[in-house]
């Protein structure tokens, strides 16, 4: 068997976290042969819950999981770690103001890319899923200069995902069925689900649906998912995060299909006019552990318009980090 991966997460105590381990243990991100080893980083005060839900970890009694360690240090949680998942953040509170919660995740996350830099190991890879994720990832990133660029990730899969089965239960097609589709721009109200480039079972995904179906329905709706789960659920969505969390490093370490693409948030080296050093969501294939953008794809006057407000929302909460001195 290969050498066990050390994969740390972060806010192992919360909603996501509960999905995410057991995913992580089993084998469904880092493939079925793979050993691993978890390191869970929580606040003090969720410790002990936390302490309930190694003792159900051990209780899976997964083949691959090695280890469970717990700490609410981040220095040892990310020693030698080949994948930082970074869950946990500080949620919005009553009263809260957009540029207090910025200036908590500001310190959180920057804390967390300086215990990077000093401890991961050489091929750390790193996925935000905490909110504000892009931006958490870039105050990582800027704390962390020594790490390659291109090993900072946001997640918008979960937003991508939430696109698959929207056109497929559109189109009465399989999400298997889907190739290519796109989501751009920010984790938020803001992103840029795109299917103008989608092909549903071969056939261009434009010709099988209206305009304005794309517009009034299909944009929004993706957008939108998170709230209308929360009004549902009465909790925010936390087995489709931990899904999309695990299919988004599974897609970067073993690859995208021959014919097929994913969705990233990844630090922009100036693509599609995405300011350089921006963490944006582009379409992206993997392979080797790396993933490259997909280039030259011709842009939809819609979808053009749409990106362009999404990135300015990205530079703003970008200003509004480096004013608060986060970053
Ligand atoms: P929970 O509030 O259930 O859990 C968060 C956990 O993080 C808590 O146990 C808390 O103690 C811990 N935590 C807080 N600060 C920490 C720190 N400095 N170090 C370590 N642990 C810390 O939230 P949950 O529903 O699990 O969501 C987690 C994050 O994912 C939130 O920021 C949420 O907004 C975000 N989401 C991101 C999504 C995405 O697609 N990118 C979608 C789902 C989710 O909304």
């Amino acid at each position: 068997a290969p050498r066990p991966a050390t994969v740390t997460v972060t806010g192992g105590a919360g909603q996501i976290g509960y999905q995410l381990l057991f995913r992580i243990a089993a084998g469904d991100m880092l493939g079925s042969d793979q050993p691993v080893r978890l390191r869970i980083l929580e606040t003090e005060q969720a410790l002990p819950a936390l302490e309930g839900v190694v003792m159900e970890l051990h209780d899976a009694a997964f083949p691959l999981l090695t280890s469970v360690e717990t700490t609410a240090d981040a220095a040892v949680a990310f020693e030698g770690a080949d994948h930082a998942l970074l869950v946990g953040a500080r949620p919005r509170g009553k009263g809260m103001e957009r540029g207090d919660l910025l200036a908590a995740n500001g310190a959180i996350f920057a804390a967390q890319g300086r215990a990077i830099q000093e401890r991961a190991s050489a091929g750390i890879r790193i996925t935000v899923t905490g909110n504000p994720a892009n931006t958490n990832a870039l105050i990582a990133a800027a704390a962390a200069p020594d790490i390659p660029r291109e090993r900072f990730s946001a997640l918008t899969r979960l937003d991508h995902n939430r696109a698959l089965a929207q056109l497929a239960a559109k189109t009465g097609a399989a999400v298997g069925d889907i190739r290519r589709m796109i989501v751009w721009g920010n984790h938020s109200a803001t992103q840029v689900p795109d299917l103008t480039h989608a092909v549903v079972n071969g056939r261009p995904a434009i010709e099988l649906v209206e305009r304005e179906w794309v517009t009034g329905t299909f944009v929004p709706t993706v957008a939108n998912r998170g709230a209308a789960i929360i009004e549902a659920r009465g909790a925010s969505s936390a087995a489709s995060a931990a899904s999309a969390t695990i299919d988004h490093v599974r897609s970067w370490m073993l690859g995208t299909p021959a014919d097929d693409w994913t969705s990233m948030s990844v630090v922009s080296r100036g693509e599609y006019g995405v300011p350089e050093g921006l963490v944006s969501s582009f379409p992206v294939t993997c392979a080797g552990g790396a993933w490259s953008i997909v280039e030259g794809l011709a842009m939809d006057a819609d979808v053009r318009a749409q990106l362009d407000a999404s990135v300015a929302e990205l530079a703003a909460e970008r200003d509004a980090v480096r004013a608060l001195g986060s970053m």
